[in-house]
C-alpha cells in the first residue's frame, strides 16, 4: 500500500453482521415460495419489491443510484478521480425456483456493507467505486444466464434477441420489463458498457461447492471460472393410446428424450476430465398423461468444462447422438438450440494480488481455486479485469434451501472486499 495506506484504518472496522444479517433475512421474504427457500424471477412482483430494497440500501450507505434499460442497478461513490475508470463490484439476487438465500445475494448486501465499512473507516476513494446488481443473472424466465452483465458485456445478438423474447406463459421481456419500470428505451443496445467503465470488477460469491468448508479455509481466490454452455431440444413423434398402439408402431418421444439425456452423462464421462460436467435439469413430455404415449418431449441440457474445447466436444456427440436417436427411433428433431456457449473467464493478476494480499492482511487462509458455477464475473471479465472472493458455503450446497453462509464467513469476505475495493480504487 502507497502511503495513503488506508488498510489499517479498515483492518480495524467491524462489519456489522447483525444488519447484514437481518438484510440476508429480509430479502429472502421478498420470495414467491415459501421459507427456507427463495424463489425470486426476473420482474416478478417480489423482484420489484426486493429491487426497492436494494436501492434503498443503496442510498442509505450514500451511493448514488441509477438503472439502465434493463434494470441493471449501479450505486456510486465518487472518488476524487471521478472521471477516471471506476472499481465496480456486485452480483445478483434473483433466485431459481426453490433455492437458498445466499446464492448472488452475498455479493450484493455484502458489497454495500463494504462500502459502509469503507464510509466508517475515513477511507476517501480516488477511483470512483461502483456496485452493481445485475439483472436476470439465473436463466430461469427467459433461459438467457447473466442476461444483464452479458448484455453491459456488449451482446449485440442478445440486444437484438430481447425484442423477440417470450417466456413459457409467451410474456415477451419488452412487456415485462415495461411492468416493472424499465425498458422505456427498447433500444437494449444503450446498455453496453463503455469501453473504460472500469479498472477492475470484483464479485463476492458463496462458493457453490464443499472445498472451502472441506479444508477449512476462509477465502477463496478465483483464478477462472469455467465455460457454460446450454441446449434446448425437442423430439415429436405421433404418440397414442399407451395401450392400444403395439412396440414396433410407436415413436415414443418421451423415451427419446430419456435416451438422449442418458448420452449427454455418457458423452461427459467419456471426456477424460473430472472438470467436465453435464446435466438434463428440464425434461418436459407433453400431453402429460401416463396413458398417453408422449407426442412431444423437451429437454434442457446444461453442460460445462474448464477447458473450451472438451465442452464443445461434449456438444458435438450430444447433437450426433440427438440425430441417431430421432433416425433409430422414427420421432422428429424438433429442435437443437444452443442457447449459449460461452468461453470460459480468466481472472486478472492485478485483482488476485489485490485479493490475496488483502487476505493476508487480515490473516485469513485463503486458497486460489476455480469456479465451475458461472457469474456475472464470467462476462464482466469481458470489460475490465476481473477477480471473485469465495466464501465456505455449507457443504457445498447451492440451488437448494438447505444453503447457508455464517455471519462469520461473511464479514470475513467483506473485509476481504472492503481492502480489494481500497488497494484498486487507490491504484
Ligand atoms: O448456474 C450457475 O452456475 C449460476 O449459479 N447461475
Ligand atoms: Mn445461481
Ligand atoms: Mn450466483
Ligand atoms: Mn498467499
Amino acid at each position: 500500500y502507497p502511503a495513503a495506506d488506508p488498510s489499517q484504518e479498515i483492518h480495524s472496522i467491524p462489519v456489522d453482521s447483525l444488519a447484514l444479517q437481518q438484510q440476508i433475512d429480509e430479502l429472502s421474504t421478498f420470495s414467491d415460495s415459501a421459507a427456507p427457500s427463495v424463489t425470486r424471477i426476473l420482474y416478478s412482483d417480489n423482484d420489484v419489491v426486493a429491487r426497492r430494497f436494494i436501492k434503498n440500501l443503496m442510498g442509505r450507505a450514500g451511493l448514488s443510484v441509477r438503472e439502465d434499460a434493463v434494470g441493471n442497478i449501479f450505486g456510486r461513490w465518487e472518488g476524487s478521480e471521478p472521471d477516471a475508470p471506476a472499481v465496480s463490484t456486485g452480483s445478483h439476487i434473483d433466485a431459481i425456483p426453490y433455492s437458498g438465500k445466499y446464492d448472488g445475494v452475498v455479493g450484493v448486501l455484502g458489497a454495500i456493507e463494504a462500502i459502509n465499512v469503507l464510509n466508517r473507516s475515513g477511507f476517501k476513494p480516488k477511483r470512483s467505486l461502483e456496485v452493481i446488481m445485475f439483472t436476470s443473472e439465473e436463466p430461469t424466465r427467459y433461459g438467457i444466464s447473466c442476461l444483464g452483465s452479458r448484455l453491459l458485456a456488449g451482446s449485440v445478438s442478445l440486444a437484438k434477441a430481447l425484442t423477440q423474447t417470450v417466456d413459457n406463459a409467451n410474456i415477451s421481456f419488452l412487456d415485462a420489463a415495461k411492468s416493472a419500470g424499465y425498458a422505456e428505451n427498447e433500444d437494449f443496445s444503450s446498455v453496453f458498457l463503455d469501453e473504460k467503465s472500469y479498472s477492475a470488477f470484483v464479485e463476492l460469491h458463496i462458493e457453490q461447492g464443499p472445498i472451502l468448508e472441506n479444508e477449512g479455509i476462509s477465502i477463496g481466490i478465483v483464478t477462472a471460472i469455467a465455460a457454460p454452455a446450454s441446449i434446448k431440444v425437442g423430439f415429436g413423434g405421433n404418440g397414442g393410446h399407451a395401450g392400444a398402439v403395439l412396440m414396433p408402431q410407436r415413436n415414443d418421444a418421451g423415451l427419446a428424450a430419456a435416451e438422449l439425456a442418458l448420452a449427454v452423462e455418457k458423452h461427459v464421462l467419456e471426456s477424460g476430465s473430472v472438470d467436465t460436467v453435464g446435466t438434463v435439469g428440464i425434461l418436459e413430455v407433453h400431453p402429460g398423461a401416463i396413458n398417453s404415449i408422449p407426442s412431444r418431449s423437451h429437454i434442457e441440457i446444461d453442460t460445462r468444462d474448464i477447458d473450451e474445447k472438451r465442452r464443445n466436444t461434449v456438444i458435438e456427440k450430444v447433437h450426433e447422438s440427438a440425430v441417431s436417436i430421432s433416425k433409430r427411433r422414427g420421432v422428429d428433431l424438433l429442435e437443437f438450440k444452443i442457447v449459449n456457449q460461452d468461453p470460459p473467464a480468466l481472472s486478472d493478476d492485478s485483482v488476485i494480488n489485490a485479493m490475496e494480499s488483502a487476505a493476508q492482511l487480515l490473516g485469513l487462509s485463503h486458497k486460489k481455486m476455480i469456479s465451475r458455477a458461472y457469474h456475472d464475473s464470467l462476462f464482466m471479465a469481458r470489460k475490465a479485469p476481473m477477480g471473485m472472493i469465495f466464501i465456505p458455503c455449507y457443504k457445498g450446497y447451492s440451488h437448494k434451501p438447505e444453503e447457508y453462509a455464517s455471519p462469520e464467513d461473511i464479514a470475513k469476505g467483506v473485509k476481504v472486499l472492503a481492502l480489494t475495493l481500497a488497494k484498486l480504487s487507490i491504484n
